[in-house]
């Protein structure tokens, strides 16, 4: 206990000195020369598919895109579609969820291999590559079931998201999110810009009930099968309180290669990247953590 309680310490005093690394000007300014190099290196690779290059588009302009079921399936292989509708069969169908409530990458690459794989597709890593204009990493897979009538923490609280400059999410519901079902909850680019004092963070509710206006809030009721895309540096968001029912979802990030933190529970433990390693092709293998 005492040595966890330690590891959470140090943890917690890197972050801090990571932060503030970060933020010093000559260290800002590197990463940004270094980052336009690799976008120099990757190129210009325009999408020829529709929808991936509207998603794509409205992502760069409004850093978030709702998609219904039908639509997010257009951004599917039909391997990873068919793992999605067995996600959504199973919970329907009374599936026993694994003890914990959320499952991090290295348990999900782990007891559902081909569910992280849905995160290695190759229309998902070219949208998330176009809208970082460089290579990409598949950095984090997380299954959550949110239990209703849960307190607020951690991700239901308002934040933007710290781990690069720039991200992509793919937050897909496991079922239906009608109200009271613990919905996403965001505002939009401009209104976040707008929020006063904000450094990236969890903010307490009371910090937020002053900061965050209440006209500005916005949420995603929608059918299981349907997601929202966004880059969670530039949105203020939360996962709602459910109180209805519990809320499951299945959560897919991509940063560039050097990104900002790399969070420990989105590491991969040793030999897991072994069970899946023969399976991916080259360029999968290389959006590997
Ligand atoms: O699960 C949600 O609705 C939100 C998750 C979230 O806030 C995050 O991944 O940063």
């Amino acid at each position: 206990m005492l040595s966890g309680f330690i590891e959470a310490a140090s943890r917690r005093v890197a972050l801090g000195i990571r932060r503030r690394w970060l933020t010093l000007p000559p260290v800002q300014s590197v990463r940004s020369r270094n980052r336009i190099a690799r976008q120099k290196e990757h190129g210009a690779k325009p999408i020829a598919h529709p929808i991936l290059r509207e998603v794509s588009e409205k992502l760069e302009s409004e850093a978030i895109v709702p998609m219904a079921r039908a639509r997010l399936r257009s951004l599917l292989d039909e391997a990873a579609a068919v793992q999605v509708d067995e996600l959504i069969r199973k919970l329907n169908g009374g599936w026993t969820w694994p003890c914990t409530d959320l499952l991090e990458s290295d348990d999900v690459c782990r007891m559902f291999p081909e569910v992280y794989k849905i995160g290695l597709s190759d229309k998902l890593l070219d949208l998330a590559e176009n809208y970082l204009g460089e290579r990409c990493v598949f950095s984090n897979c997380n299954l959550t079931r949110q239990p209703r009538q849960s307190s607020r923490a951690g991700t239901q609280l308002w934040h933007t998201d710290i781990e690069d400059d720039r991200m992509v999410r793919i937050l897909i519901y496991l079922n239906d999110v009608s109200p009271g079902g613990g919905a996403f909850e965001y505002l939009s680019a401009s209104d976040t810009a707008a929020v006063h004092n904000y450094r990236p963070g969890y903010l307490q509710e009371e910090v937020a009930s002053r900061s965050v206006p209440e006209r500005c809030r916005r949420h995603y009721i929608a059918e299981a099968g349907s997601a929202v895309v966004f880059d969670g540096t530039r949105v203020l968001h939360r996962a709602g309180l459910p109180t209805s029912a519990d809320r499951f979802s299945l959560s897919l990030t991509y940063t560039s290669r050097a990104p900002r933190y790399i969070l420990p529970a989105t590491r991969l433990k040793r030999g897991t990247r072994d069970l899946i390693w023969q399976s991916l092709s080259e360029r999968q293998r290389q959006a590997m953590p």
